[in-house]
């Protein structure tokens, strides 16, 4: 589920389950044994029924099946069984019948004179849907079986170097692992990595195209053309409006993506020779990251002055790691005085304490902003490492289980840098879900996606060196011009490097929602979208037998992906504020706010708005203005973009897609 807004459901959205990275139970659910829906609309709301009365009954409603609903959502996604799915599949059913019901309802008060949060309370429930459903039962069933086949079959997806060998197969965590040791892996056992990740989506190629079929009846059922526009018909604005707005972000920041596309793909090229890069564009298994999305692990090659200022947060994170090792073992008499079995435990403990101790150290920045320590049940109920007997969906969400502040996280967290960036990620979902529980069900969601995904973000661009030192995870920062463009690559590996990869996947999900992308060039067009947008290609030809999109897990989940675009431009516009309101002067990317009450307070603040209003309004008063804008990430970036300039001065920039 994940998404922001799928209430009820998948639909509805707004809140409750999917607000963050959540579940799915908007899209995961087998299928069911659930009793049939009717295919007929739904009640009609009686004239006794104001619109008051019947926001007041969905708010219930809400509050009511979310428990239910999230628990079997919870299960399906830690314990990828029959069991759970079953389980799981029955609640998403009654949740997407209760959805359309909802929906239905919703449009009879169209013309009725209404209060204002009435009115925006019936906006949202219109809206809201990530999973348009069909209102005949059986293709509503149809579709909820295919949804989790295809979530099911990501989660549990291997890579089996030998068919016939069952210990040959390699997890999405394994495979990450080859592609992100670029100083160590090979130019082909990278390659072998990406290409075998990329064997687990062929499956899903099918059920792909008859998922978007059934939400695009749904979605046609709900007045829109088709699914594509009920998603970009959720920020306050017109679909087409929505889509201007993205393409005038992306103008903003391209020439300063291009600069560093350059610059890495001559880093690639002096490490590789003329394998470096494909007719311009950077060749899809050498950036460290099976999607392109994140160049951090290209930090050993990209690196622009070696040594200057030692960032290096995955040794100090291991060492952490390995030290809690030490203790348990000696603790136990010693190495020699253990089984082998007994070897592997501790090392599972210590996994889980290392886990635990980078969630505590996340949290501490939030509550050091004058934010509540988190809930017990928190750290008692979340799934913090990889379980050894069974499959799960490793991808990272935070969920609200309740209306009422019962929060959790599902990762398999390791070691490193990425991974503590996500945990603050993660918690900035739940610090929204703790912020906006006092307001009705229908506002417990974000002012817009993008909002939700920014929150953690936020906090992240103010892991300054001086932080990071502050924590103990780095030495005493350099001063140095080298040092803050070491510093600034760092940060411009993460965020500038994700800007065309957040726009891409949707662009890719609106065109075959709209049928200009037909199912037999589904892979041509992803690989015509990321060559356009990322400047990045494969290294040798991806056929239609192919269903590259599907290796990533939002599409097989389901979930709407522009919302991290815009998270990447709105987080340093929330960055930039929370400095100023802390009293920041000085460059924008030497400020942390960490320990500001001000700035926590005015954080707060927002979230604690929720959905209950146009998001330009929430925008406004935390920064003043009330548009999303690049002007904030192209002043943090300033510096860097200047020396990416002068380095990459007589290189021929640029690709042809
Ligand atoms: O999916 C996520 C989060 C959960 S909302 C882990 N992110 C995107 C991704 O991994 O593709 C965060 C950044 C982009
Ligand atoms: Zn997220």
């Amino acid at each position: 589920m994940n998404t922001q807004r799928a209430h009820l459901g998948l639909a509805i959205a707004t809140a409750l389950l999917l607000a963050g990275c959540g579940s799915s139970t908007d899209s995961t659910v087998p299928h069911s044994t659930a009793p049939a829906a009717t295919t007929a609309p739904a009640e009609p709301a009686t004239p006794s029924e104001s619109a008051d009365d019947f926001i007041a009954r969905v708010n219930a409603t809400q509050e009511a099946m979310t428990p239910e609903i999230t628990s079997a959502a919870w299960l399906s996604s830690t314990y990828i069984n029959a069991d759970s799915q079953r389980v799981a599949a029955a609640a998403n059913e009654r949740m997407l019948t209760k959805t359309n019901e909802f929906i239905e309802q919703a449009k009879l008060y169209d013309e009725a004179a209404q209060s204002p949060a009435t009115a925006r309370a019936l906006h949202l429930i219109k809206t809201g849907s990530s999973m348009p459903a069909p209102r005949d039962p059986a293709k509503l069933k149809e579709l909820t079986e295919i949804a989790t086949r295809m979530e099911a079959t990501y989660g549990a997806g291997k890579w089996c170097v030998d068919a016939g060998d069952p210990a040959s197969c390699k997890d999405i965590g394994q495979v990450s692992e080859i592609l992100a040791a670029t100083d160590t892996s090979t130019y082909d056992e990278q390659l072998a990595a990406w290409n075998g990740w990329h064997t687990i989506s062929v499956p899903m190629r099918k059920d792909y195209q008859r998922f978007a079929e059934l939400t695009n009846e749904g979605a046609k059922e709900m007045g829109f053309a088709n699914t594509g526009e009920v998603w970009r018909a959720g920020y306050d604005m017109t679909p087409a409006e929505f889509q201007a707005e993205t393409d005038r972000l992306w103008g903003q920041v391209k020439p300063l993506y291009d600069q560093l596309q350059c610059y890495a793909r001559g880093k690639l090229v002096d490490k590789y020779g003329e394998k470096g890069q494909v007719n311009g564009l950077i060749p899809a298994h050498l950036t460290g990251n099976l999607w392109q999305q994140d160049w951090g692990n290209l930090w050993p090659i990209l690196e622009p002055y070696k040594g200057v200022g030692s960032l290096d947060i995955n040794s100090a994170l291991e060492q952490r790691r390995d030290a809690m090792l030490s203790t348990e073992v000696n603790k136990a008499g010693g190495m020699g005085k253990l089984t082998a079995e007994q070897q592997v435990e501790l090392g599972r403990k210590a996994d889980f304490e290392s886990a635990t101790a980078m969630t505590k150290l996340a949290e501490s920045f939030y509550t050091g902003l004058g934010m509540p320590a988190l809930p017990d049940s928190f750290y008692t109920d979340s799934q913090l490492v990889q379980p050894r007997d069974r499959d799960v969906v490793c991808h990272a969400s935070a969920w609200p289980m309740n209306t009422d502040g019962e929060v959790r996280i599902k990762m398999c967290i390791k070691p490193n840098e990425e991974e503590l960036t996500t945990i603050y990620h993660e918690l900035g979902h739940i610090y929204y879900y703790l912020a906006y529980k006092d307001l009705p069900p229908l506002f417990q969601t974000g002012a817009h996606d993008g909002f939700h995904e920014a929150i953690g973000d936020t906090i992240v661009l103010s892991m300054t060196p001086d932080y990071l030192a502050s924590i103990d995870l780095v030495d005493k920062p350099e001063v140095s011009e080298q040092a803050v463009i070491n510093s600034q690559m760092r940060m411009a590996l993460a965020k500038v490097a994700f800007l065309p990869f957040g726009l891409m996947i949707d662009r890719w999900r609106w065109g075959v929602f709209d049928g200009s992308i037909p199912p037999d060039q589904y892979n041509a067009a992803w690989w015509k979208l990321k060559a356009q947008y990322q400047g990045v290609g494969p290294a040798s030809p991806r056929g239609e037998d192919l269903f590259d999109p599907g290796a990533k897990y939002h599409v097989p989940g389901n979930t709407p992906y522009t919302r991290y675009f815009l998270s990447h431009i709105l987080q340093f516009q929330f960055y930039k504020a929370l400095c100023d309101a802390s009293g920041h002067t000085g460059p924008l990317h030497q400020c942390n706010f960490a320990a500001n009450p001000e700035a926590g307070k005015r954080y707060w603040a927002m979230l604690s708005k929720g959905a209950s209003q146009p998001w330009q309004q929430t925008l406004k008063e935390l920064t003043g203005g009330e548009q999303m804008d690049a002007s904030a990430i192209l002043d943090y970036f300033a510096p860097l973009q200047t020396w990416l300039q002068e380095q990459n001065q007589g290189q021929e920039c640029g690709w042809s897609s």
